[in-house]
Parts: C-alpha cells; structure tokens; sequence
C-alpha cells in the first residue's frame, strides 16, 4: 500500500518484506560485508525465526540472497536464534547461534561456509557436532541460555566466547573455551555477572583503545593499554561496561558498576536493541548494528508487510578520557548526500523557528552547530533527573521555554504543525561542568493513535569553557529519525509515522526556545538518494 512505503526508509537496512530483529554474525569477509539478521519469512510479526542473509560493499547498498540459516534441524527446529560469526585461521568463517532445540531447550550451533569460494557465501552447512553446547550443569535455566558472542583469542592461544544466561538467579555473561570451536569446555567462573537484572540478551564482547577510532581484531592478541567493552541487552536497551579484561583472571572487570541499573551507559537511548559489532578488517574501524523495531501496532506490521530496520552501521570507539564510547555512522552514507545546501552564522532568539528549504526533507541528513551566547542562565542540574532522562524530556518539552534551550531541530513537521518531531538539547550547570540533557520527542510525531510516542532522552557531560560548539546530526528517513549528539556521545533513534509523510510535504526547522540567544555558526544539510536496499530485482 501506498501508507508502507511512505514509512519504508530509503537507506536504513530492511529486509525486502516481512519481520526482522537483531542483527546476526555481522562479518567482513573477503571483499564483502554481510549482514544476517532475525528473519520471519512468513510475515510481518515476530515468529519462524531463521536467518536472513544480505550483502554489501560499502554498507549502504544491499543485495538479499536465501536464508542463511532454516530451522531443520532437531537442534534449531523451533528457531535459529542470535549468534555471532569469527573468522578462523585460515580465512575461514564460522557463526555460532542459538537454537530452539526438540526439547524446547536453548542450544548452541555452529555452521560453515559450504563453498569458500563462493563470494556471497550463500550456503551454510551444519556439522554433525550440533549442538555444541547444551544448557546444562549446576544453576542452569535451560531457556535462558542463548545469543554467544563472536570469539576472542586467549593468551593460552584457545578461543573463548561469552553466552548470555540466567545461572542460580544470576544474569551472566557465562564463559567457554575451546581449540577448534567445536569442542567447548564451560569455564568455572562466568567472564562477568550481575544479580540485578533479568537475563542478559546478546552479549557482544570488545576491546577499544582510548581515543583511537581505529577497531580492534579480537582474533590477535589485544595491545597493552587497550579497554574492554561489556555490551548487554535488557530492559528494552543495549547497556554497556568499560572496564578492564584481567588475563589472569580469565574474567572482565569493569571500571565502575552502577547499583541502579537505569544508570549504566547506553549504546543508543532510543528505539535500539540487540546491538552487536564487528571488526572491519578492511577499513580497520569496529561498527556497530543495532536493531530499531516499529512502534506501531502488530496490526499496522501485518497491514505494511514489513516490520524493523537498523540503525545505520556506526563506526564505535572509546573517548579520550576512557569513559564513554562514541558512535558515528560510517562515512560510506555519505555516498547518498545530494544537493548541500549551507547556511552561516544564524542567530536563533527565543521562540524563532528557522525553515530549514532546498532539500528532500523526509530523507535528509543534516549536521548543525549550536554557539551558545551567553551561559549565565543555565539552571541547575539534579542528578536524581539521571535515573529518568525520558521524564525530563516529556516534562521539558520542546515547547516548555528554558534557560538555555531547548535548542535543536524539528524534523518532519506537517504543515500546520500539528505533527512534529523534535530533537533538542538543554544546557544544565552541574559542579564543574556542565550536563547536556538531548531528547527526541516523538509526543506529537503523528496524529495517529494508537501509536508509542515517548519522549527519548538521555544527559551527556559538556565543557563549555574547551568545547565552544554543541554539535548535532541527525538522519531523517521516512519513519527514522537517527541523531548522534556532541559528536557521537549520545545517539537516539526513533521511530515515527507523521501522517503528513504519506500526502504532503514534509518541514524541516531549527529552532530556539530558550531565554538565552543561541547561534548556528554552522548549518550543513543534505538530501539523501534511496540506497538500494533489498530491493527485488525487477
Ligand atoms: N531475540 C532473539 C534471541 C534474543 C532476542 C530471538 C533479543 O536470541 O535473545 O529472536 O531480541
């Protein structure tokens, strides 16, 4: 219908038709970048669960190929799960997932390239070793215990992989060993746990430098000062530890833990789950893929015939002060910019509205910079708003006037402006420094009922004496409104369905309503080409 493919976005990653979640064994092999992902090849709602299978050069352009992975097995027959894909010695892939067993137990598979030289590495072959590994021993909940990671290098030259589960009560990332990854051996501690939270979903294990935006291959041994990253998904969000991977421990560390577990850093503060990275042994950089499901009804899923994108690929790497990961998208979607338009030195006062023209609006990416005038009137920051951003962005919302902001864009805005989507900041004066509180408020994204609309939020810290420039991206598709914040320190995704997106022509601002001036020195935005997603040959 015409309503499905207005909302369909032109350069997010989507399957041709029907359901998708997390992203699965993302890899670069061999020229190629793949991308296999929770795939139901019988509709639009979760269920059937196999393994899509999609290539590219560049992450931007996709080709679908078959499945992957099909449910045919007594130890996948109720679904081929999460898992991950590590290139052996020798060139050779191999991917890990989870399976619904015969038992309706949680078992781990392995699978291999049936023809190496086939480029696409379009068949898999399942070994007569499956399932590797069972839900089995002390503590065990034989229906948690699933999503392993990609595998890493001990110094004791044996791979390791982490599997998420719920062991005695516990959440853990449970540890496992092996020489061929055929053959594993659980080890007796997990690599990291927690008794605060439900199971842990997908974890993805890595290492990153401190202000190197360079990857990390985990198949070699990690450089001496190198950071070990602890991704989890729960409670909707993909959480995530620094810390320190201690060798002679076997076990991850990590630099702080937060009793209250709404306080752990976020990979993304919107509409982003099951995030699982890879390293690009061709551009040297780790990226990242996080999975961004509908916030429309199962009814609106089964009438658009398709359900879930993801987030574009981001280049992830760790901050200078090793305290938080950045995330930018990978350069190649700037591949797709058409048509620069460039404005200098605007001045926003309280209440202006700048009509952002002479670009595609409803597929646009657009980078701002907001000068700050004066700081004098920044209120106060509480810390106790950090255990619950999205309240602060609802009850401070883009209309709700403020010291200094909120300042931002409003993004695919009917004409009457009775649909609008708002993605701004506002400046708080803390201690030493200053907290920037970013949103993405979708409370008036779309007359439509029935639709979720939260208010998206998070804080990130600022120096406003060192760092004159608040920066802001955002990518506009369709139904996706992606923005990375301060240059990648906070990154939200979501996603919205304006009814004005199916009949008219869609508007894009930037906008002040705080007390105090703001000034654009810096105004980039483009149209963005449909990337050839998917897309069904003829
Ligand atoms: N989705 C998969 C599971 C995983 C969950 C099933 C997370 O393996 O735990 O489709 O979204």
């Amino acid at each position: 219908s015409i309503v499905s493919r207005k909302y369909r976005t032109a350069y997010h990653f989507q399957a041709p038709k029907n359901w998708i979640n997390d992203p699965n064994g993302p890899m670069y092999y061999n020229g190629i970048y793949h991308s296999f992902y929770q795939y139901n090849p019988n509709g639009s709602i979760w269920g059937d669960i196999i393994w899509g299978h999609s290539v590219s050069t560049d992450l931007v352009n996709w080709i679908a190929v078959e499945p992957a992975l099909e449910k045919d097995s007594p130890g996948d027959i109720l679904g081929c799960w999460t898992g991950s894909a590590t290139i052996l010695p020798g060139n050779i892939p191999v991917i890990i997932y989870t399976g619904g067993d015969i038992d309706d137990r949680q078992v781990q598979n392995v699978v291999l390239p049936k023809n190496l030289s086939d480029p696409y590495l379009r068949e898999w072959i399942k070994p007569g070793n499956n399932p590797v590994l069972q839900p089995v021993g002390p503590g065990f909940n034989e229906s948690q215990f699933r999503d392993p990671t990609t595998g890493w290098i001990g110094p004791d030259g044996l791979w390791r992989i982490a599997i998420g589960a719920e062991v005695n009560g516990y959440s853990a990332a449970v540890l496992y060993k092996s020489e061929d990854f055929l053959n594993w051996t659980r080890v007796d501690h997990p690599l990291y746990s927690s008794n605060t939270t439900n199971m842990w979903e997908c974890p993805d294990f890595f290492a990153v430098l401190p202000g190197n935006k360079g990857g990390l291959d985990l198949s070699v041994p990690i450089p001496n000062g190198a950071k070990h990253v602890l991704k989890v998904s729960l409670d909707s969000r993909d959480k995530y530890f620094i810390g320190v991977y201690d060798l002679k421990r076997d076990a991850f560390e990590p630099d702080t833990v937060e009793d209250d577990r709404r306080l752990w850093l976020k990979i993304d503060y919107g509409n982003c789950y099951a995030a699982k990275s890879f390293f690009d042994s061709k551009n040297g950089r780790r990226i990242i893929w996080g999975w961004a499901n509908e916030s429309d009804s199962d009814a609106d899923d089964i009438a658009k015939g398709w359900a879930g994108i993801y987030a574009m690929a981001r280049t992830i790497w760790l901050d200078n002060d090793g305290k938080q990961l950045l995330q930018w998208p990978v350069e190649e979607v700037e591949t797709l910019r058409r048509n620069e338009i460039n404005h200098q030195g605007l001045e926003l006062n309280k209440g202006d509205l700048f009509e952002i023209e002479g670009i595609d609006t409803a597929q646009a990416d657009v980078e701002i910079d907001f000068e700050l005038t004066s700081i004098d009137d920044a209120e106060p920051f509480d810390p106790s708003w950090l255990v619950d951003p999205e309240k602060q962005c609802r009850e401070a919302g883009a209309s709700v006037h403020g010291g200094i902001g909120p300042f931002g864009l409003v993004v695919l805005a009917s004409g009457d402006m009775k649909e609008h989507t708002d993605v701004h900041f506002r400046v708080y004066k803390s201690e030493q420094k200053y907290m920037i509180l970013m949103c993405s408020d979708l409370g008036r994204s779309s007359v439509r009922p029935g639709l979720y609309t939260p208010a998206y939020g998070g804080f990130f810290e600022f120096d406003l004496e060192k760092e004159k420039k608040i920066s802001l991206r955002t990518l506009i598709d369709r139904s996706a409104v992606e923005s990375f914040g301060g240059g990648g320190r906070l990154c939200i995704i979501a996603r919205v369905y304006p009814v004005a997106l199916v009949d008219e022509r869609v508007h894009l601002y930037a906008f002040n309503n705080g007390s105090t001036t703001v000034r654009v020195p810096q105004l980039k935005a483009w149209s963005m080409a449909t990337a050839q997603v998917n897309v069904k040959k003829g």
